[in-house]
Order: structure tokens, then C-alpha cells, then sequence
């Protein structure tokens, strides 16, 4: 039966805030600070455990290997003698975040009707650069089955990173849907990291109808205001979208748009005048996980930060007490993830498919996540300072916790 996957980024054994994603708010005022690897990824794992709680269907994308001494070598440099900023690059924990790894377009949305996936190739930042060949790696193994079309990245210079800058609507997983991709034009000051070339590339690539796709732009205020992508400041889900009012250029415009294609469509628009850029962007109130429960009615699963801020919790007690397709709140902690800029969605990428399709191994229940549990709280560093991040002996420890995970989930393909 197709439905959708969360698939959640293990939270690497190397997390640490070293400040290498200029936009991102959150990452560059934590720089330097102490990260917690341990409880980051032990965060990760109750906010799987609440999903499936839920009753959703889980799925998980393994850590890569760090340092990333392909990477290095490629530069011309090695771990112990790379300049401070690039040893940190290689070793960053950044592909704990899913909702950058790829794009997909489900099967009923596609030419071929297979359900299409283009890794993304996360080129703005020097840190992701390097993230697309791992990824690609697992895409091809979790999504062998001819149910799926795993694609290589887009070229450069078209910057993509994902499905952070996609959203999809419809009247169910199995029914076609109208997809949306949303690219940067200016920043602010900041790096535009989605370009609009390469959203138009993935819509070709995945074959999808251009009658039932949109390109649209993000705000620059929304850019210059901290959402260096799209799932900061906006959300969809089934047949509802859950924007801030200026996330959008041309919201007239694309608002008259959907409702063009679906008529039925709910936008659940947030006014700057309740719930400022800046509060959304604190609080990330849009980055969370917009479902669809499966007994019907739809969640919103939040980041506890969303309570502390008063003016989003107040917005979210008057939607939630009135007529919207958005019932119920969910609060999870994922502070540490939190702290680098990353929610509970941008943890995650969305896959509509069979699950049966799918390497058992990539996917999750509770006796899975008990064994993965086990090994972090066994070969996970406690605590890291940026400085350590020069200790050989560290990279070891992160090398052989890898491996670690990687023996109990029997994937050592990825060795
Ligand atoms: O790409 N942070 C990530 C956060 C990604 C969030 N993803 C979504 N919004 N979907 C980024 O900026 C910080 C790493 C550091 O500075 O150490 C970082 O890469």
C-alpha cells in the first residue's frame, strides 16, 4: 500500500556547531559552543519513536563517514594538515538533515509512474558539498526496487538542496499532485543556496506534468530574515499549505494559482501582524512535520521551541481551537539539531511509496530503533568543543561508532 515515509537522518557521532552556513541564524550564533552528539542523536530517536507513536511510518539514513577523506584528498589536502574551517567541513554531521538529501516526485505524479528521486547536490555551502555522493550511495541501495528512479544531482552551478525547497499537495498520497518548487532569487545579504534552474532541471528530469508543477520564488525578506530554505518559513501537506504570510514573492499570484488547480486547498496563512519573520524564525514554527494521520485529521509536529515563543503559541492555541484542517499539536525536543538551524522537518525527507519496496533496512520500528539506541549510547562522543575537532583520536572514535551502527544494521555496503 503507498504511503508516506518519514525517513529521519541518524544524528552523526561528529555534531558540532562549528558555524559553516552564513544565513543561517541559528548555526552561526552557536558557533563555537559545546556540542552534545550523544543526547543530539538520542533526541532524534524519540522524535522517531513519537512518530511512530503516532502511528506514522518511519524509515532512517545513516551518518556518513567522517572525516570525509575522499573529499580532502580530492582538495589536495588531508585531515591532519587541512586549514582549521575545511577539516571542520569534512567532518560536519550536516547529512543528519534528510530534508536535504533529495527530491521526490511520488509515482502518481510522474510520466513513467515510478516514484523519482534526485539526490541533491548542496553546492552553496562547502560543508554539503560533499554530502551528495554518500547520500546517492544509500538512495540506490534503500530505493533499488524498479518501483524507483534514483537520479545523480544536478550540475553546477544550479544550486539544489532538496526537498527543503519543494512542497506537494494532493487529495491523497495515491492521487496526482500538483508540486511546488521554491528557489531564491535575492538573499539579503545571504547566499540564495536554491537556484531556479535547478528546480526546473528536477521537474524535467522526474517527468512531471508542467501543467501541474509551479517555480515559484521565496521572499527576499524571508531570506534576508534567516530561511536559507523554504521549509522555515512555509509547509504542505494533503490538501493544506501552512505558510508565513512573507514567505512567498508573488503570494497572489501563486495562491491564485492553486487554488486554480485545487479548488479544494486550505491555505493556512500566519500574518506578520501575530507571528513576525523573526518569532517564526526562532521558534521555527514551519519547520515542522505537517501529517496526515491515519485515522485522519492533521498534525503539526512542533518544535518545543514553538511554546517558549509567546506569539506563536498564542497563534497556535486560536488555530488549533478553531475550524482547520490542523487539529492537533505535537511537541518534540530536538534542541541540539535545533541549535545548527535544523528542526523536526528539516530532519526528515518524505517518500510516498510501498514500504515494501523498500531495503527493510532503511526502515524503522521500535525493536530497530531499541538496537540503534544501544550503539549510540555505547560509541557516541558525549560532548565536543570545536578545538577537539583537530584530535585524531576523535576522528577514530567517529570512525569506529559508524562502523558500529553500520555492523548492527547490517549495511556494511556503506562501509
Ligand atoms: O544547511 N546547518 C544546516 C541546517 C539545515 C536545515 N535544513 C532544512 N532547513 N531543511 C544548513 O545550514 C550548520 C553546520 C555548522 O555550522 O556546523 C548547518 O549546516
Amino acid at each position: 500500500m503507498m504511503l508516506e515515509i518519514n525517513f529521519d537522518g541518524i544524528v552523526g557521532p561528529s555534531h558540532n556547531y562549528a558555524g559553516l552556513s552564513p544565513g543561517n541564524l541559528a548555526a552561526s550564533a552557536n558557533a563555537g559552543r559545546a556540542s552534545f552528539p550523544r543526547a543530539a542523536a538520542l533526541e532524534g530517536i524519540a522524535k522517531m519513536r513519537a512518530n511512530l507513536a503516532l502511528g506514522l511510518c518511519q524509515g532512517v539514513f545513516l551518518p556518513h563517514a567522517r572525516p570525509d577523506h575522499a573529499w580532502l584528498t580530492s582538495l589536495a589536502t588531508d585531515a591532519q594538515t587541512a586549514p582549521a574551517w575545511l577539516r571542520a567541513a569534512a567532518l560536519s554531521a550536516s547529512p543528519m538533515w534528510a530534508a536535504n538529501a533529495a527530491t521526490i516526485s511520488p509515482a502518481p505524479d510522474t510520466a513513467d509512474g515510478r516514484c523519482h528521486l534526485t539526490v541533491a547536490n548542496l553546492v552553496t555551502m562547502p560543508h554539503r558539498s560533499h554530502e551528495w555522493p554518500q547520500t546517492l550511495a544509500q538512495l540506490r541501495l534503500a530505493f533499488a526496487h524498479p518501483a524507483f528512479k534514483v537520479h545523480g544531482p544536478v550540475l553546477p552551478p544550479f544550486g539544489d538542496e532538496g526537498a527543503a525547497n519543494h512542497m506537494r499537495l494532493s487529495p491523497a498520497p495515491t492521487a496526482p499532485g500538483i508540486e511546488i518548487f521554491v528557489h531564491g532569487v535575492g538573499g539579503g545579504g545571504f547566499p540564495v543556496r536554491q537556484h531556479a534552474e535547478a528546480g526546473r532541471v528536477v521537474a524535467r528530469a522526474h517527468g512531471l506534468d508542467p501543467a501541474r508543477t509551479l517555480h515559484i520564488a521565496q521572499s527576499e525578506a524571508a531570506i534576508a530574515a534567516g530561511a536559507f530554505h523554504n521549509d522555515v518559513v512555509a509547509v504542505a501537506d494533503g490538501m493544506t499549505l501552512f505558510a508565513h504570510e512573507q514567505a512567498f514573492a508573488e503570494t497572489a499570484d501563486f495562491y491564485a494559482d492553486l487554488r486554480r488547480l485545487l479548488p479544494e486547498l486550505t491555505i493556512v496563512e500566519v500574518p506578520a501582524a501575530e507571528v513576525s519573520l523573526e518569532d517564526a524564525i526562532r521558534s521555527y514554527l514551519f519547520n515542522a512535520q505537517l501529517v496526515t494521520l491515519p485515522h485522519g485529521g492533521q498534525a503539526l509536529i512542533l518544535p518545543a521551541e514553538a511554546r517558549e515563543t509567546p506569539a506563536v503559541w498564542t497563534w497556535l492555541q486560536k488555530m488549533v481551537a478553531g475550524n482547520g484542517p490542523i487539529r492537533r499539536l505535537e511537541l518534540v525536543d530536538v534542541r541540539q539539531s535545533m541549535a545548527n538551524g535544523g528542526g523536526p522537518a528539516c530532519l526528515r525527507l518524505r517518500v510516498v511509496a510501498d514500504p515494501k519496496t523498500i531495503d527493510p533496512r532503511f526502515m524503522a520500528d521500535d525493536a530497530t530503533l531499541d538496537r540503534i539506541t544501544q550503539v549510540i549510547e555505547r560509541d557516541w562522543p558525549e560532548r565536543i568543543l570545536p578545538e577537539d575537532l583537530a584530535d585524531p583520536a576523535l576522528w577514530t572514535q567517529f570512525e569506529t561508532a559508524r562502523t558500529a551502527l553500520l555492523t548492527t544494521l547490517m549495511v556494511n555496503e556503506l562501509a
